[in-house]
């Protein structure tokens, strides 16, 4: 019986953490990724640096014989506009939203590269399609974050700071309208489809692997979420000079509810405060 061997590049981000909770793994490098803001600035750095992480990964697990590669990809590299919801098929009929045209570009590059090393090669190279991602070992540095992370580490130091200021008299900026709507996965979750996918999906077409299209939630509603996690009693104001982003990038998971009818996903709320918790008792050695 041939060994298995599960390679995780990645192994110290918010994924791969996730992932050597499910099986133990090696840590090597596996995307440059980062939220809105982050994104908006450094376009060309995300399309140069994940289009050769991408191909050295892919070239490098071909070269040893790898039979089996899960690339990740994400529902904001879909087309801006499009009808929805979002799925599979829709990847490349237009262009993504201007503020991570690199990041998405380059994501949609490992579907058609996916594609070259089967027709050549045989190889069972695929992707998943993951909704926002949340959970403990992310980079909850809010200049560069994901916005959960980012309030994340925000409301929790409105909350430690400045102690001599009554909580309820503080205010919390929430970036944006609060109009845009998202799916979010908690990372836990997304492990343990990834190891379903590795153990049962053997096609180079890519999943989504999001939660279903009723959970998904507005930036005001997240907000409040978080400000319940945290018990936090000040206001929630809305910085509307900040972007707002895709306003929506609903995605079907019907694919993924076909093939694993009885997936559970994490309740959001449970999921939230325990990524809150983790934040709080790692709060000196994580990454902000
Ligand atoms: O996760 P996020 O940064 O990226 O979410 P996207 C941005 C949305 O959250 C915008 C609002 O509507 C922001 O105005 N927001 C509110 C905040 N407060 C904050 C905050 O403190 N930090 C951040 N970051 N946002 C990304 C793509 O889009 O999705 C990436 O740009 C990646 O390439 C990621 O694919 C999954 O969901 O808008």
């Amino acid at each position: 019986m041939s060994a298995v061997i599960v390679l995780v590049t990645g192994g110290t981000g918010l994924v791969g953490k996730a992932l050597e909770e499910e099986v133990r793994a090696e840590k090597p490098a596996a995307a440059k990724v980062g939220g809105l803001f982050h994104n908006m600035k450094n376009n060309l750095d995300f399309l140069r640096e994940n289009l050769h992480i991408n191909d050295n990964v892919l070239q490098t697990a071909h070269s040893y014989g790898c039979t089996k590669v899960i690339s990740c990809l994400s529902t904001c590299i879909f087309p801006d506009k499009t009808n929805y919801p979002i799925d599979e098929t829709m990847i490349h009929d237009g262009p993504p939203h201007q503020s991570n045209y690199g990041y998405a570009y380059a994501k949609r590059l490992i579907d058609i590269e996916n594609r070259g090393y089967f027709d050549k090669h045989g190889c069972i190279f695929t992707s998943v399609i993951p909704c926002n991602i949340f959970g403990p070992h992310d980079n909850f540095n809010s200049e560069i974050s994901h916005v959960i992370p980012g309030m994340i580490n925000r409301m929790y130091k409105l909350k430690t700071e400045n102690l001599d200021i009554e909580e309820s008299f503080k205010i919390f900026k929430i970036y944006g309208s609060g109009k845009p709507l998202r799916q979010f996965i908690y990372s836990l979750d997304l492990a343990k489809l990834i190891i379903w996918v590795l153990r049962n999906y053997n096609s180079v077409d890519p999943i989504i692997l999001s939660t279903d299209e009723q959970n998904e939630v507005s930036i005001a509603e997240l907000a409040k979420s978080l400000a319940m996690a945290f018990n936090f009693k000040g206001k929630l104001e809305f910085d509307t000079n900040k972007a707002d982003g895709q306003f929506k990038k609903t995605a079907s998971n019907k694919k993924l509810r076909a093939l694993y009818p009885d997936f559970q996903f994490t309740n959001f709320d449970t999921a939230l405060k325990d990524t809150v918790n983790w934040f709080q008792a790692n709060y000196h050695s994580l990454r902000r």
